[in-house]
């Protein structure tokens, strides 16, 4: 039988409950669900220390009712406390992930390698002046790389010692890693007409031992252009607006007389960047013997061709004195393009 001394715990009972229950909702940050935990379950002077001290005066009369009706008290504030705690720390992640007032801090992430750097501003340079960037296959055939480039059966060029061969079935022409990306001219001659602008960027592969100017796996820029009326003035054009465009500044360009199979006249490639002559490639106009072997009229259209090694430009652009340090895997080097 309830006591009027029980009945008054009761209502004091449900009262703290209601009470804790809808400040706990309420409580917007972690500060005042931590206020409300110290106010209702404080060790000292919580809500829950004055109801246990009013059941003091009733155990006596009715010891299980009461201690039943506080226990729940108690289990029902710290359920209600830990959800609100729960809440208000997911809103303190949520409001850091989107609060973009808080100052920035770095987040470590890859990025692109130096010379794919260098790859995609050429192209984009190339691009500005009527360039479209072709691919070819890096494993080649000898047609594509020697025989339509006028690198005759006997040229030293094709030196096993100075390529990658592949084994194939005995007899047949064996297959070889491309040692330059020329052979990308002759893909594109074989299937499009002029007028013809195009520029190809891709590895290219020769056994040269690696020094701090050479790598046995480097980069080629190829540019081709076949039109009417093409010159050397041309060419040189082009590539000094490639140089300047690429290293900034005003770059001068130098060509040397040289020769290569598929290009007459033929010049290295020269520039002056910064004080410095280097070396970057060679060029020439396109042989009209190699234009009339795929199909078009030297006497209608001339063409130039250039190539140029993408590791010595990026080298040159970035003060690297050392190519071998693009391919050392290196991340103090690398993190610093
Ligand atoms: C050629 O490969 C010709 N195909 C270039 C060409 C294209 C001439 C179109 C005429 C018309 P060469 O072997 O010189 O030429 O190589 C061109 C450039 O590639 C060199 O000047 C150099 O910058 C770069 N190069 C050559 N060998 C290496 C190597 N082992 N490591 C890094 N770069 C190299």
């Amino acid at each position: 039988m309830p006591t009027p001394a029980l009945d008054a715990l009761v209502a004091e009972i449900e009262r703290c409950r209601a009470e804790a229950i809808v400040a706990l909702q309420a409580a917007a940050d972690e500060q005042a669900v931590e206020e409300l935990r110290v106010a209702f379950l404080g060790a000292r002077s919580g809500r829950l220390k004055s109801v246990q001290k009013l059941l003091g005066a009733l155990v006596a009369a009715d010891p299980p009712a009461a201690g039943r009706h506080f226990n729940d008290l108690k289990t029902a504030i710290t359920r209600a406390l830990e959800t609100a705690q729960h809440r208000v720390a997911g809103q303190a992640v949520q409001a850091q992930a989107i609060d973009v007032t808080l100052p920035g801090t770095a987040v470590p992430t890859g990025h692109v390698h130096p010379i794919t750097q260098t790859i995609r501003q050429v192209q984009e340079i190339m691009a500005r002046l009527g360039f479209a960037s072709v691919d070819g296959p890096e494993v080649e055939d000898q047609w594509h790389n020697f025989d339509a480039l006028a690198i005759g059966r006997e040229h030293p060029a094709r030196d096993p010692l100075d390529n990658f061969y592949l084994a194939v079935a005995r007899g047949a022409d064996p297959l070889l890693l491309r040692s330059q990306t020329s052979t990308v001219q002759i893909r594109v001659m074989e299937q499009r007409q002029p007028p013809l602008r195009v520029v190809s960027l891709g590895r290219v592969y020769r056994p040269d031992t690696a020094d701090a100017t050479h790598y046995p796996m480097f980069h080629q820029v190829e540019g081709l252009l076949v039109e009417p009326g093409t010159t050397m003035a041309h060419l040189k054009s082009v590539l000094r607006f490639l140089a300047s465009s690429f290293l900034g500044g005003d770059v001068q360009v130098r060509f040397r007389p040289s020769f290569f199979p598929f290009t007459e006249p033929s010049v290295e490639v020269d520039m002056e960047w910064g004080g410095r002559w280097v070396e970057m490639g060679g060029a020439g106009m396109v042989d009209p013997a190699v234009l009339a072997a795929v199909g078009y009229d030297p006497q209608r259209v001339s063409g130039f061709a250039f190539g140029l090694g993408v590791e010595r430009i990026a080298a040159r652009r970035y003060g690297v004195s050392d190519i071998r340090d693009f391919y050392r895997n290196d991340v103090r080097f690398l993190q610093q393009f």
